[in-house]
């Protein structure tokens, strides 16, 4: 090919679209990630960890992926090895041995060993969720057949939150993810969640959040989580087989500015005026926070 001062431009010039195209995309990617915490297509790893308790569990989860495979490739070598050095033909008489004290307190010690290395961090953070810690805000969430209730006591407002039909979706919308009425929360808040069911049993859960907890009727689970700054929204869905349309119950978690949460909030007492509060379910809240005074 001859290299003409034409040739040299338009390759220069592919070579520009090409600068231009990876960092639009990447630039797009890095806002996608700002803005929105949710599965993407082909994802192997867990969605990025938001907050304490999901980093603390994304980082047990990747010191648990190094452990069982340091394992899985151990067994795997040894079952090679005996495969190998056992086979019939260098071993026309096998041995007949049952027992070795050593190896059978090696195979012993070694995973009991392993269980509590592995169990201190495990503790730690199981401890950590189940903390009484002090949180500036509660919600209460009501699985419901089939969307999800939230009632916020302190503001006294409650409202449903459906997802949002396919042929209803915008086109910043996500398909089976988003909802008419996101839960909205300030930013940097820690909030309690008192988690409970109206019918079947379902489970709220969030993974970039490190929430799952199960909605029962009857019974109040509790959870917190420490939602960080930035505005974000952080998806879920309910994961809880629970009847025809389980699939169609997302959450969506809107973290807002503290400005822009309160303005939310003056709507939100306008448009669900009409909601109703469960009533019993509000008395079984102060009793709660009576019986933790108390203590
Ligand atoms: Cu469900």
């Amino acid at each position: 090919m001859k290299i003409t001062f034409h040739t040299v431009l338009k390759s220069w010039k592919n070579i520009l679209n090409y600068i231009f195209l990876a960092t639009g995309t990447t630039v797009f990617f890095l806002l996608n990630i700002a803005v929105a915490s949710e599965p993407k297509p082909w994802q192997m790893d867990l969605q990025e960890p938001a907050g304490i308790i999901a980093t603390k569990a994304t980082d047990l989860h990747n010191f648990l992926l190094v452990v069982i495979t340091l394992i899985s490739v151990f067994v795997l070598g040894l079952l090679v090895y005996v495969c190998i050095k056992f086979r019939e033909k260098p071993n026309v008489k096998p041995s007949k041995t049952s027992h070795n004290t050593l190896i059978e307190i090696i195979w012993t010690v070694v995973p009991v060993l392993i269980l509590v290395v592995i169990a201190v961090p495990s503790f730690k953070l199981l401890y950590l969720t189940e903390a009484d810690k002090p949180v500036d805000m509660v919600v209460k969430v009501s699985g419901a057949q089939w969307y999800w209730n939230y009632e916020y006591p302190d503001e006294e407002i409650s409202f449903d939150s459906y997802i949002i039909a396919e042929s209803d979706l915008k086109d910043n919308q996500k398909r089976m993810l988003d909802v008419d009425n996101p839960l909205v929360v300030p930013e940097g808040t820690r909030i309690k969640f008192l988690v409970t069911g109206n019918d079947v049993m379902h489970s709220f859960f969030v993974p970039s959040l490190a929430l799952q907890v199960y909605s029962i009727a009857g019974r109040i689970n509790e959870i917190w989580t420490e939602v960080p700054l930035g505005k974000k929204k952080y998806y879920g869905q309910c994961n809880q087989i629970c009847g025809v349309n389980h699939a169609y119950m997302p959450i969506v978690i809107q973290a807002l500015p503290k400005n822009e949460y309160e303005k939310w909030l003056k709507k939100a007492k306008v448009k669900f005026a009409n909601n109703p509060i469960n009533e019993n379910n509000k008395i079984a809240l102060l009793e709660k926070k009576e019986v933790k005074e108390i203590k």
